[in-house]
């Protein structure tokens, strides 16, 4: 952690402002300028959106905002306003080209390096240990694993290519199925996390009754059992509106997966290959994570029962930073940052577990809970409503951990991200849990 030292949080900033960019350069460069105005999916705007609108909002908070500069291009502000267009409007504006995209990305950037040099890091909120630029990176990281979606949706060859595939469990077959998390209260969310945004705070303590949870995320294997159950055609496992989706889409598998009746083959950013059945299950809305979770006599796990499992440690009291501790995540730890593009096997990452013995609960794949989003008790919008409290209500389900495709600036134990219950494209997967009967707990 970089403290309150203003040279180490200046480099903190640049490093993780530099990563974002890296990744953006990534994402943007390996399709043509085609594929870049393209809308490869209705539900995603088109990559050269995402890549004007991660400057423009540099640009409002940074130099604008922190800096007090005058505006570079205030014209364009509306267009990449995210309220004034559904992704489904953006390829009919007048969007920058992808040259002059990348031209706007660079002069902003190239000033905000200038604005972070001359920054006293302390003062109000918006600039105290550097939150602003933290909470810029984490936003253009957050268009990142957005483009990745884009970049799965999209057809035709591969564009994308892992450095490496993750390594395989040596243990899997001998963790336990579930571990008990016993009852009381513990903290949740955070007051201290100097760059943890909005809806993760303040810290305040919850009460849960004891309960299972499963070591790891349900994996492809486990679902395939769900699916040659009958479990899409029998309704008794569907919450209402889930089973409607059902029926109008005929679904049958999760998104992306194709039977011939004997196996099931998954198309993979471009490739396709036999459903890995040791990985957890990808792909599937909250529906159907609440639907295998009640064929299975289980549930889906709440926030909170989520977040005891990732922080609380029973032999201090405290909550922590992520399961394996305060440490920032490794490669040891955690599958984040795209490294794989893909998860790692269910059980992987033993320097990752919690101190109950919980697996993976960090990275892999987003996991839904039962939760809707709401504030935690003593919430204040901070920068903007529109970050977090617009969304307040329960026509949105919370996800919990990240996924390979999140970077370690935007995924800690506390971090929540949430969407509509019926998404599926997006890198989410579930784990189970269950009360813990009294002779149990
Ligand atoms: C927190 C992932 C739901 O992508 O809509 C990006 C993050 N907010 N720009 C989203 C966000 C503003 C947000 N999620
Ligand atoms: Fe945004």
């Amino acid at each position: 952690a970089a403290g309150t030292d203003p040279e180490a949080l200046r480099r903190r900033a640049l490093h993780v402002l530099d990563g974002a960019r890296h990744r953006t350069h990534h994402l943007t460069t390996c399709v043509d300028e085609q594929d870049l105005i393209a809308q490869h999916s209705p539900l995603m705007s088109p990559l050269v959106w995402d890549l004007a609108h991660i400057a423009n909002q540099e640009e409002l908070w940074l130099l604008r905002g922190v800096g007090g500069r005058e505006a570079i291009r205030p014209d364009i502000d509306p267009i990449y306003d995210a309220f004034e267009h559904p992704r489904s409007a953006r390829p009919t504006l007048p969007l920058l080209s992808p040259g002059e995209a990348r031209g706007y990305a660079s002069e902003v950037r190239g000033r905000v390096f200038d604005l972070l040099e001359t920054t006293a890091l302390r003062g109000d909120r918006l600039v105290e240990a550097g939150f602003a630029f933290g909470m810029i990176a984490q936003h253009e990281q957050q268009h990142d694993e957005t483009m990745l979606i884009t970049h799965q949706l999209r057809r035709g060859p591969a564009a994308l290519t892992a450095p490496e595939p993750p390594p395989a469990p040596a243990d899997a077959a001998l963790l336990p199925r579930e571990v008990l998390i016993p009852g009381g209260p513990f903290t949740m969310g955070t007051s201290t996390e100097p760059w943890a945004l909005d809806n993760e705070r303040p810290a305040h303590q919850v009460d849960v009754a004891p309960y299972f949870l499963d070591t790891t995320p349900v994996t492809c294997g486990d679902y395939q059992r769900f699916i040659a159950d009958g479990g899409y055609r029998d309704r008794r496992w569907w919450a209402p509106e889930g089973w409607e989706m059902v029926r109008r889409h005929d679904l049958e598998a999760p998104l992306f997966w194709s039977g011939d009746g004997r196996r099931w083959l998954r198309r993979r950013f471009g490739e396709v290959e036999p459903v890995p059945e040791a990985e957890p299950v990808l792909h599937v809305s909250w529906y159907e994570a609440d639907a295998y979770a009640r064929w299975a006599g289980r549930r889906l796990p709440t926030e909170a029962e989520w977040e005891k499992a990732a922080r609380h440690d029973p032999a201090t009291g405290r909550s922590r930073r992520y399961p394996w501790g305060d440490a920032d995540p490794t490669p040891e730890r955690a599958n984040l940052g795209q490294r794989h593009l893909r998860p790692a096997p269910a059980g992987s990452y033993p320097q990752g577990a919690s101190p109950y013995g919980v697996r993976q609960l960090i990275g892999d794949v987003w996991e839904w809970t039962a939760s809707d989003f709401r504030p935690y008790p003593g919430f204040e919008p901070f920068p903007y409503r529109e970050y977090s409290e617009v969304f307040f209500g329960p026509e949105y389900k919370m996800l919990r951990g990240g996924a390979f495709s999140v970077d370690p600036v935007a995924c800690r134990g506390t971090f929540r991200n949430w969407d509509y219950p019926i998404r599926r494209q997006i890198f989410a997967g579930f784990r189970t849990a269950r009360d813990a009967r009294p002779e149990e707990a």
